[in-house]
């Protein structure tokens, strides 16, 4: 019987099979063989024994948090504790574009902000939707709701960003745990401990447990390159233009004009030194 795994608590897989879920165990071979099931995998399993015998092929998969097969993944980004974060929010767009899955940005917190901080907050906004992302308010259900459907959609985002909080209010008979933060760090604490595949709204959503740091070192310089989006427009001098200090490049031109956004720009740099 073919399933997708929903949910792994320590070495035992949630399989769900038509509608009906069973806990499996893996198969020995998959340890030898280097590869771990993760949730979403499509998988045969032998339902009378309840084990997984194998593991479909993948459309992707993602390290961090570590899920298969995923359509889009929801950047769940907290505009105040934890602050917003450019560099991290930059690198989670690099990571999904890398990856080929569709980026969607979700800000959260918009309430503990003052009036001038919302309006640094929307020069974000403004430029990220000219690139073509769209970006919620965690506060828009309505049009939340919409994204899903027939698409499975992984929430992702800093530890304390507010994912379960989201997924709660999108449907409270979820009940996720959520977690307050340390006001005194305004850094959080690992609330949700594993990722778990819910089905609503004619989709799959993923919640994942948050993150402080990612790394892409699997990344090379040219998929960096490659998943700053807005780059691609400028035909520079040369072809292989590394957009880092080259005289005639047309991406730092227009950082310059304040056409591109120095901080995103800033991000690459970064990126490109792992940092
Ligand atoms: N003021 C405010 N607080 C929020 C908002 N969204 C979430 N929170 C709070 O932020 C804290 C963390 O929320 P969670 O939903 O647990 O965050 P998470 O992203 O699931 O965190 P992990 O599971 O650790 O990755 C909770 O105390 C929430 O009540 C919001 O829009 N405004
Ligand atoms: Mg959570
Ligand atoms: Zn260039």
């Amino acid at each position: 019987m073919q399933g997708q795994i929903v949910k792994i608590l320590s070495n035992l897989y949630f399989v769900n099979v038509n509608g009906k879920v069973y806990d499996c165990h893996s198969r020995g071979k998959f340890r030898n063989e280097n590869i771990t099931p993760t949730v979403g995998d499509y998988v045969n399993v032998d339902i009378e024994n309840k084990y997984i015998m194998d593991i479909l092929p993948r459309m992707n998969t993602l390290i961090r948090p570590f899920v298969s097969n995923i359509d889009q993944g929801l950047i769940v980004t907290s505009v105040k504790k934890p602050d917003f974060s450019t560099n991290l929010l930059d690198k989670l767009l690099v990571v999904m574009e890398y990856n080929n899955i569709k980026p969607i940005i979700c800000l959260t917190k918009f309430d503990l902000l003052d009036k001038k901080e919302k309006k640094e907050i929307n020069k974000y906004i403004k430029y990220y939707k000219k690139l073509g992302y769209k970006v919620f308010i965690n506060n828009k259900l309505f049009q939340i709701k919409k994204i899903f459907k027939g698409k499975t959609t992984v929430f992702t985002g800093q530890t304390g960003a507010g994912k379960s909080t989201l997924l709660n209010k999108l449907d409270s008979r979820l009940n996720l745990e959520t977690g307050e933060i340390s006001i005194a760090l305004g850094r959080g604490k690992h609330t949700t401990r594993h990722v778990e595949l819910i089905e609503l709204f004619k989709g799959k959503l993923l919640d994942t447990p948050g993150f402080s740091s990612i790394d892409f070192s699997d990344l090379s310089n040219d998929n960096i390159k490659n998943s700053f989006i807005e780059f691609r427009k400028y035909n520079c001098k040369f072809s292989d233009c590394s957009h880092t200090n080259e005289k005639e490049c047309e991406v730092i031109k227009a950082t310059k004009k304040d056409e591109l956004l120095a901080e995103r720009h800033g991000n690459y740099l970064k990126f490109l030194q792992r940092k």
